[in-house]
């Protein structure tokens, strides 16, 4: 007789949408994944990639035992060995160097799972009891989120589903049909009942195509563009003075810088036409409810937080707010009463204040010879592929003194690099607890199916360490279903109804900033900021430049932007066959007066590079780029590009002005066409 059985579980990538799953298992196997249809914002429906989460799971490269390097490192080089050997081993080596210097040894983690529990419980509280260095985790989000945080007192927004009742939106530095396609459902039925869509963005995306305008800037341009706004809006006196008045701060002093920025000179900035500013202003100005969806492809930039901010101000300007529909929604992570301090425990630190290590420049940080990193504990992330700067990144890793530990699924470029490589589960195989950043759920992941192998989680990975470390406090003890309950109190989330149906919404105000109350000190949308003044900073936000701005450089003249590929995500999937068939091969974007002007002929294989590398690639003339800009879509596994780099051999490490961000979109390349004959294997 089969056994036929559904799980319920979430969508553990790093995307907003954070989809509830529905998995089929029979007889121990799992046979079909699909979209909660009962969770109203999956709506049953999955991206192209997670519907292919079971292939992905079953692949044959999973890694499914130990490995211990045995020839250099970045060779491949492996050779099997027992968990009690790797683990023991591991232990013996972290202990050595614990108890000369912990801080010596640092983890390196990020979304590479959104789940609470195999991503930030367990293994913090390892960390911490350790003494290890802290990880200052920015490589996606800090920019925009820190400075949000200064104008609107957090990551804090609209509902996502009131989208679909607003009359205007602008959908800036989003692709949303790649990123969020959940969201993008809602726009679309807002744009079926008449709502106007405008895609702010320097690449012609697939959203940019649908919507009924596209505002082309150049990279990096767009506080530039927020001010153009104001300015008209300003002048024009589409200003909702009760609104600024009562809960705003700072509204003379924005005031004045706005009218510095008359649309010709945010036009000439920004490399668009004037018209187009007024216009935007005019919609904006006139519309109610206009609804913002910015996403974080607009502060990937040395002014990243700033121009977040310029955006955030914009509706306040016109009260926007007053309205459920209305508003800006940047990432509602704010919104979730994690009980962080439960589930991580920084009280093991005892009192110790470790160095904190900068994710984003990671590369620096393991060349770094002063006070060097003698072991990485890497895991949810795959570094030697994400992180700028990879010649650095690569060299660092390759430092046959620097002991490195990779908890993975997959043999990724990092995995490469490590001396042990463990085999880690699957969303199908764990237990989670997810909050998300696009909406307002929590959601539960049940283990659908044993995991493959010898694989295990990262909790149990991180239990058994501390086993052999002599961590002896109970905290190390808790199961995965104890951290699950520890992520939220009982009034925030209830429990029982996430067991019974694998989502609890969270109690929230549909329109909560209708008057003011926004979770700045003041209470009010803080166009000026006195926290930041109080730091040294400007107070208002400003428009900050490019370290790299377009046509700045006679050397490297086009600026290049390195977007998520559709049918990847970050570079998970990229070893899933049907999805890279999708996706081809590693492409650059180049419009096609710039190719033109170089001799580059569709499909060419072109040398991308700038003073920190060079990275071979197929160039696709393409309607998508505009002149200036070319796009090198991400993020691929180097080992599977033509010259084993990927774009990162390209970008740089420095940081955006507020939160300590990447400037992966702050990069000025020149592109060449190459014989064939010159790409090396
Ligand atoms: N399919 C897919 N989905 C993903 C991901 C993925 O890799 N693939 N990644 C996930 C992750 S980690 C994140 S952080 C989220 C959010 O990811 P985001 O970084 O917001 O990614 P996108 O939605 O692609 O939006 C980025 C857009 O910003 C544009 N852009 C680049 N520079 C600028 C600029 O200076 N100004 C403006 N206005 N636009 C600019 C790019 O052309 C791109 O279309 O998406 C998640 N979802
Ligand atoms: N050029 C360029 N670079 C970028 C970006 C860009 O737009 N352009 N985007 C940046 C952004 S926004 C982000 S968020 C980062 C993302 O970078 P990462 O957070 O490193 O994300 P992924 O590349 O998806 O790698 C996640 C890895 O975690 C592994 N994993 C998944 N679940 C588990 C688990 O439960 N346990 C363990 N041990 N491993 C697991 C997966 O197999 C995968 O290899 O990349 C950044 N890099
Ligand atoms: S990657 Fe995003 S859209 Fe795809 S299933 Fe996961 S949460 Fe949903
Ligand atoms: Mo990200």
């Amino acid at each position: 007789m089969t056994l036929e059985t559904q799980v319920l579980g979430a969508c553990p990538h790093d995307c907003p949408d954070t989809c509830a799953f529905v998995t089929t298992v029979r007889d121990g196997v799992a046979v079909k994944l699909q979209g909660n249809p009962a969770h109203r914002h999956t709506a049953g429906v999955l991206c192209t990639k997670v519907s292919r989460y079971i292939e992905r799971n079953e692949h044959p490269e999973r890694l499914v035992q130990p490995l211990k390097r045995s020839g250099p490192k970045g060779s491949g080089l492996f050779e099997p060995v027992t968990w009690e050997t790797a683990l023991d081993d591991i232990a013996a080596r972290l202990h050595a160097i614990k108890s000369n210097n912990p801080e010596k040894i640092v983890p390196y983690s990020y979304a590479g799972t959104m789940g609470l529990v195999q991503g930030e419980s367990m293994d913090r509280r390892f960390f911490n009891k350790l003494g290890a260095s802290l990880l200052d985790r920015t490589i996606c989000s800090t920019a925009g989120g820190e400075a949000l945080g200064f104008t609107l007192g957090g990551k804090v927004g609209m509902r996502v589903e009131f989208f679909a009742d607003a009359k205007l939106i602008l959908i800036w530095g989003s692709n949303s049909i790649a990123s969020n396609l959940h969201f993008w459902r809602h726009a679309q039925a807002a744009k079926r009942a008449g709502a106007r869509l405008v895609c702010i963005d320097p690449r012609k995306t697939e959203t940019a195509d649908k919507c009924d305008e596209h505002v082309a800037l150049l990279p990096g341009t767009d506080a530039a563009l927020a001010f153009g706004l104001m300015h008209e809006l300003i002048v024009n006196d589409w200003l909702d003075h009760d609104y600024i008045e009562r809960y705003t701060v700072g509204w003379a002093q924005l005031r004045e810088r706005a009218l510095q920025w008359p649309p010709s000179r945010a036009a000439a900035v920004c490399g668009v036409p004037e018209a187009q500013i007024v216009e935007l202003a005019r919609a904006y100005g006139t519309t109610k409810p206009a609804a913002i969806r910015l996403n974080y492809g607009m502060q990937r930039v040395r002014g990243g937080g700033n121009a977040a901010r310029a955006v955030a101000c914009l509706p306040a300007l016109v009260g926007a707010w007053r309205d459920r529909a209305g508003g800006l929604l940047l990432s509602s992570s704010g919104l979730f009463p994690v009980d962080r301090a439960a589930l991580q425990r920084p009280d093991l630190l005892g009192g110790r204040r470790p160095r904190t290590i900068n994710m984003t420049s990671i590369g620096d940080a393991l060349l770094d010879t002063a006070n060097p990193i003698e072991a990485l504990v890497v895991y949810n992330s795959n570094p030697v592929a994400i992180a700028p700067d990879s010649g650095k990144v690569v060299a660092g890793f390759a430092r046959e003194d620097l002991f490195t530990v990779v908890l993975e699924q997959f043999q990724t470029d990092t995995a490469d690099y490590a001396d042990y490589v463990l085999p880690a589960t699957t969303q199908l195989e764990h237990w989670d607890i997810h909050f998300s950043y696009g909406h307002t759920d929590v959601l539960l992941n049940r283990p659908a199916v044993a995991p493959r192998g010898q694989a295990r989680s990262n909790t149990w990975v991180f239990r058994e360490l501390a086993k052999r470390m002599g961590f002896d406090e109970p905290c190390f003890d808790d199961d995965d279903e104890t951290l699950c309950r520890a992520a939220f109190s009982a009034e925030a989330v209830d429990f029982e109804a996430l067991q019974a149906q694998g989502f609890a919404t969270l109690k929230l105000p549909d329109a909560p900033y209708a008057e003011g109350n926004f979770p700045t000190p003041s209470g009010c949308c803080e166009f000026f900021s006195a926290r930041l003044a109080a730091q040294g900073q400007d107070g208002l936000p400003d428009h900050v430049p490019n370290y790299e701005s377009a046509g700045s450089s006679k050397e490297f003249p086009l600026a290049m932007i390195s977007p998520p590929a559709r049918n990847f995500l970050n570079s998970s999937f990229v070893n899933v066959r049907s999805l890279r068939a999708i996706e081809g091969e590693p492409l650059l974007e180049i419009n096609e007066a710039d190719a033109l002007a170089r001799g580059i002929e569709d499909g060419a294989t072109v040398r991308v590079f700038n003073q920190r590398g060079e990275h071979r690639c197929r160039a696709e003339v393409s309607r998508r780029a505009r002149p200036g800009v070319v796009h090198g879509l991400g993020i691929w596994w180097r080992k599977l590009g033509l010259d084993g780099t990927n774009v990162n051999q390209l970008t740089s490490q420095r940081l955006t002005d507020i939160g300590r961000g990447p400037t992966f979109y702050d990069c000025l390349v020149e592109v060449e066409s190459v014989a064939e004959a010159a790409v090396a294997p």
